[in-house]
């Protein structure tokens, strides 16, 4: 047997924005439990413990091997006292006591399912609990006024909790690229979000679109939605347009986090013969099945940014979430920097820094690059 004092502690750099996060991880079961744990917290409006636990999370993902012993983990950033907690409760005992009866709880379950429909945030969910409604039956019979989204995101809710596989995103990368080729021929389309880090499921498809002409953007949307409407394939959408140039934010100020860009909140009809392999929605008694439908639901975004913006659009619409969070803490603290998914300023030089690619980004934070499939923290 090994001793304590024979065992190697991990080394891991503090910001997930300087590490190497692949789909890899030896720790699952520790992370799924902090995952949980920051689910919950966010669920109740407490993110501050939802960003703690999940950068405990990511720290643990990044470890080579699974932890085994407390001990490993002497030195590593980011483990509060709560965190260690929980990890100590699982090595020692098989299990966290605050994470099975967090799971087991009537309001966090009642919170999944209510957030897990389209449209509906925690606050909603909340109100909603406090009314007494717990499920979607209680929710359909309550009465309440819901708004085009929620309607829309409980109608398709079987359809839209079921993960998205990569041959349904690559079906709607097609269909995508062709409607945007036809009512913009030179516009660009990439796929971002989880799948450009390598996910084989998403919870919805990201798409980011641009056009190598400055300008020749502005309008692209509202031409792309209409030809996806008139094809049949958007069950719900909702544009949002842009207003990076209105309000405190534009040329001359600091970038804040929340970005602008003209955006498409959808939901697809996707067809069973546009995959090739069927749709993958079970059958429940609340819908047709799925082979009497021949089709399923899927979440779609969409993004049009200009071509000078393209490059931190991309950076910010790939994710993962706290990788995101991690590279503008990264730019705040460390380098007097505002990123967002329009720009990088320069505080002290209140400037901007231009940028037209990925790796350019990370060399003005002066980070290592770290590639898409390595940034899923
Ligand atoms: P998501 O689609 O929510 O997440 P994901 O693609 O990483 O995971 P999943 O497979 O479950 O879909 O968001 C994708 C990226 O878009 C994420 O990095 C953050 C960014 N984003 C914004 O910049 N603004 C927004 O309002 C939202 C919703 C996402
Ligand atoms: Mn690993
Ligand atoms: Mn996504
Ligand atoms: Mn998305």
């Amino acid at each position: 047997a090994v001793n304590d004092s024979e065992v190697t502690p991990f080394s891991v750099p503090s910001y997930a924005c300087q590490r190497r996060s692949t789909l890899k991880n030896h720790n699952a079961v520790l992370t799924d439990s902090l995952s949980l744990l920051a689910e919950n917290a966010e669920l109740s409006d407490e993110d501050g413990r939802g960003v703690a636990f999940r950068r405990a999370a990511a720290v643990l993902k990044a470890l080579p091997s699974a932890v085994t012993k407390m001990s490993q983990l002497k030195g590593l950033p980011c483990l509060g006292e709560h965190s260690l907690r929980v990890i100590k409760d699982i090595l020692e005992n098989g299990a966290s006591s605050e994470v099975e009866s967090t799971k087991e709880s009537e309001r966090f379950k009642a919170l999944k399912v209510l957030t897990g429909i389209f449209g509906v945030g925690s606050k909603t969910a909340d109100r909603w609990i406090r009314e007494g409604i717990h499920n979607l039956q209680q929710l359909r019979d309550s009465g309440q006024t819901l708004n085009r989204a929620q309607q829309a995101g409980l109608e398709h809710y079987d359809d839209i909790k079921q993960p998205v596989s990569l041959a349904e995103a690559e079906a709607i990368r097609g269909i995508v690229g062709r409607a945007v080729a036809s009512v913009s021929p030179e516009a660009q389309i990439v796929l971002t979000g989880g799948f450009r880090r390598g996910k084989l499921t998403g919870h919805d498809v990201d798409f980011l679109i641009t056009h190598p002409e400055e300008g020749s953007e502005v309008g692209l949307m509202p031409k792309l939605v209409s030809w996806l409407e008139s094809q049949g394939l958007l069950l719900y959408q909702k544009t949002t347009r842009n207003s990076y140039l209105e309000g405190s934010e534009g040329p001359g100020r600091p970038p804040s986090n929340i970005d602008r860009f003209e955006r498409c909140l959808s939901i697809f009809k996707l067809s069973a013969g546009q995959t090739g392999r069927g749709v993958q929605s079970e059958e429940t008694a609340a819908s047709p099945s799925a082979a009497e439908r021949r089709w399923r639901a899927v979440r779609v975004d969409l993004v049009v940014s200009p071509i000078s913006q393209f490059a931190f659009a991309l950076l910010g619409w790939t994710g993962s979430k706290l990788f995101e969070r991690e590279l503008r803490r990264w730019a705040g603290h460390e380098k007097g920097m505002s990123l967002s998914s329009h720009a990088l300023y320069d505080n002290k030089q209140g400037r901007y820094i231009r940028a037209s690619s990925e790796e350019e980004i990370f060399a003005h934070l002066g980070l290592e690059f770290i590639p898409p499939t390595e940034r899923n923290a």
